[in-house]
């Protein structure tokens, strides 16, 4: 008999709302901003479950900024979350990993004018799973639209420290939504279809201090820094009282990560001799999914620097990350500063 995990019935929007008590000056929009945000979710997810069924598995015949083949479900995603977020009259300006160039969104009335919000998102992260049911999932950060902007890229272009808003919506065997927005907070919903509301399932989401899984491409061996090779090499012979390190990776980052998250260890995607600044991309993959982690007692570094100081070059930037649980992103740390004092 299914019975409803013990949870107060806390609703994503009503806890957006609650979060939007504390602030006094709040005028609403962030808000309605998160609310379009979930609708995307939904409505993504409600494709996501029925993919294989109504033809949406496989090419759609398209290469996108990143020269990467879309899948149809990426394109359909892609326009669903600008629309959303168009609707909802709060957003300024949009960065999509689908998207060459940003979106500029064109007030629909005078209040729109004020639109004051940045979202950078990846409609569907991990697309390349999607035709073999693997999870995928949808990453998204928010930033303030920069004051002194002489011009869309501008807001972007900032350390990951101004994102106000980060998360991410994991569609697998259930829908999962994690959001923080800062205060050392962060919480897990699930959706429950039958209502269509994300409800709390996972209320103040507290990384480990410590984990025994590392999640990396390990086919990359070869191709690594001495550093990233040397630190995989010691979770394969270092033993703590007899424990061994697992290893799991699903090439799907929103799910990788959603395991570190809740379980611990720690997560890679480091440079290598083909992808020089790292494969994953700043502003919209590495910014929100470091921030969650820091949120949640986590660490995210470069290797050699914390991921949220980097400064992007371009909204299709790329950065080398280790995140995960602080006592093993610190020792991380520690092979990169030896590594880096030898070369
Ligand atoms: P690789 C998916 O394409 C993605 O962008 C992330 O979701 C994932 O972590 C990474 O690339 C996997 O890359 O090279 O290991 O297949």
């Amino acid at each position: 008999m299914f019975e409803q995990k013990d949870t107060e019935f806390i609703t994503l929007s009503r806890f957006v709302l609650d979060e939007q008590k504390w602030h006094k000056e709040a005028t609403g929009d962030l808000s309605i901003l998160l609310s379009s945000l979930q609708v995307a979710c939904k409505f993504v997810e409600s494709i996501v479950r029925k993919a294989g069924l109504v033809g949406m598995l496989g090419e759609e015949g398209s290469v996108n900024v990143q020269g990467e083949g879309q899948k149809k479900l990426d394109v359909l995603a892609n326009k669903l979350f600008i629309q959303s977020l168009k609707s909802s009259g709060c957003v300024a300006y949009m960065v999509s990993e689908e998207n060459k160039d940003v979106i500029i969104v064109e007030p629909k009335s005078e209040c729109d004018k004020n639109a004051k919000y940045c979202v950078a998102f990846d409609p569907i992260d991990g697309s390349s799973n999607i035709d073999t049911g693997i999870n995928v999932g949808t990453i998204f950060g928010v930033f303030r639209m920069k004051e002194d902007a002489k011009n869309p890229e501008d807001s972007f272009l900032v350390s990951g420290n101004n994102i106000i808003v980060a998360g991410y919506c994991m569609y697998g065997s259930s829908c999962n939504l994690v959001i923080t927005l800062g205060n050392n907070n962060v919480n897990g919903f699930t959706l429950n279809p039958s209502l269509g509301e994300f409800i709390l399932t996972h209320p103040n989401i507290r990384t480990p201090e410590h984990g025994d899984t590392y999640s990396i491409n390990e086919g990359k061996y070869t191709k690594w820094d001495e550093a990233t090779k040397a630190y995989i090499d010691f979770l394969k012979l270092h033993q703590e009282g007899g424990k061994t390190y697992a290893s799991r990776y699903i090439g799907s980052m929103v799910a990788d990560v959603h395991r570190t998250l809740m379980s611990g260890g720690i997560f890679a995607y480091p440079v290598d001799s083909e992808n020089t600044n790292g494969k994953l991309r700043t502003l919209y993959e590495s910014f929100p999914m470091a921030f969650l982690c820091e949120q949640a007692g986590g660490k995210a570094t470069t290797g050699a620097k914390r991921v949220l100081d980097i400064v992007p070059r371009s909204i299709h930037d790329r950065c080398p990350i280790f995140l995960g649980s602080k006592e093993n992103v610190e020792t991380v740390e520690e092979f990169f500063e030896i590594y880096s004092n030898n070369l």
